[in-house]
């Protein structure tokens, strides 16, 4: 069984990543199971392509330094030609009809001028991510079980019409982690490309900045900790997210705080600890390019190794070369 997760460079990590899926792929991880930085997938709006390749180098970092097997990773764009090959036999096997269904093109694309086709087309592009890896099982949250659908729709029809080369995937719902929200904000998720980075903690972020955007996180007017998600989620996700760092139950945490300000500060000093290897150790390889190359280079010939043999008979039977 090979499991395929990835994260989109859409932003620096930030905590929620961490907490909710990157230290968990380092623990829990199979060992067939494969992970990737999505970069092509975060071109299918306006995007600034030094920062882009900036993040997808810090984001390797990032993931060496959670503890993720190096041989398990790879960037996606290092793949950029098998990938691209692949898409287009899927897109010569799927219908417009179906890519146009998709409702988080219709979504993203609503109301928006100038909408980039691979917008449309980035499912098969997923598609092709998946296929070609031959992953059995990808995790993914509802907003994407529609992709590995359609991923599922072009594997059973390409082997039915053509010849058998695809390995059927299968959407499964990643184990829980934690689910972190934003500080400034805690009605929506923490995420990497907020506007407003005062509720975003960033796992490069230093020590004085995590304390700091953790002091100034918004809670409400009561004063004596307690864990009731529902009416106080300020205070709720900073439970949250000492239990994600301790491994303990947030109510229990509430209960030994009799503060609000004396429970922000156990969080600051949990957070800056769960972070502080991470941090470290991606400093150290961003400082190490030739070592940070020659991971990702060994990782895009396993990756590129792994699905030439899928994409060969694919093009093959297709009628090409
Ligand atoms: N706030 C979060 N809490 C827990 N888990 C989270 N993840 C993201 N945010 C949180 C998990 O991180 C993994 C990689 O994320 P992704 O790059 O695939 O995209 P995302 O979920 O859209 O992450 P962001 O940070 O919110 O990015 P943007 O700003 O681009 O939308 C996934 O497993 C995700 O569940």
């Amino acid at each position: 069984m090979t499991r395929l997760s990835g994260i989109t460079p859409s932003g620096h990590v930030q905590l929620g990543n961490y907490l909710g899926a990157l230290r968990r792929w380092a623990v829990e991880g199979g060992e067939q199971d494969l992970y990737f930085i999505s970069d092509l997938h975060a071109m299918t709006t306006t995007h600034n392509p030094g920062k882009l390749r900036a993040l997808a180098g810090e984001q390797l970092a990032v993931l060496i330094a959670t503890g993720i097997p190096e041989e398990r990773m790879f960037v996606q764009s290092d793949l950029a030609r098998e990938l691209g090959a692949l898409t287009w036999v899927l897109e010569c096997t799927a219908s417009y009809g179906e890519a146009a269904r998709m409702i988080q093109f219709k979504e993203k694309a609503e109301g928006r001028s100038g909408v980039r086709l691979s917008l449309l087309t980035y499912p098969v592009l997923m598609a092709a991510d998946i296929l070609l890896q031959g992953a059995s099982e990808v995790p993914v949250g509802e907003d994407q079980r529609q992709h590995v659908e359609l991923a599922r729709a072009l594997a059973r029809r390409f082997n039915g019409t053509y010849g058998e080369v695809f390995t059927m995937p299968e959407a499964v719902l990643p184990k829980v982690g934690a689910r972190v929200r934003d500080l400034a904000d805690p009605t929506r998720k923490m995420s990497k490309s907020t506007q407003d980075k005062a509720g975003v903690v960033f796992v490069l972020d230093e020590p004085d900045l995590v304390r700091r955007k953790i002091m100034r996180a918004v809670t409400d007017a009561g004063r004596t900790p307690a864990y009731e998600p529902g009416t106080r989620p300020g205070l709720a996700n900073l439970l949250d997210i000492l239990a994600a760092c301790t491994g303990r139950a947030p109510a229990d945490l509430a209960e030994e705080h009799s503060s609000y300000g004396a429970l922000k500060e156990t969080v600051a000093d949990a957070v800056i600890e769960v972070l502080r290897p991470v941090r470290e150790g991606a400093a150290a390889l961003l400082a190490d390019a030739a070592e940070l190359d020659r991971v990702r280079k060994a990782g895009a010939a396993r990756a590129s190794a792994r699905g030439e043999h899928r994409l060969q008979s694919a093009l093959r039977l297709i009628g090409a070369g």
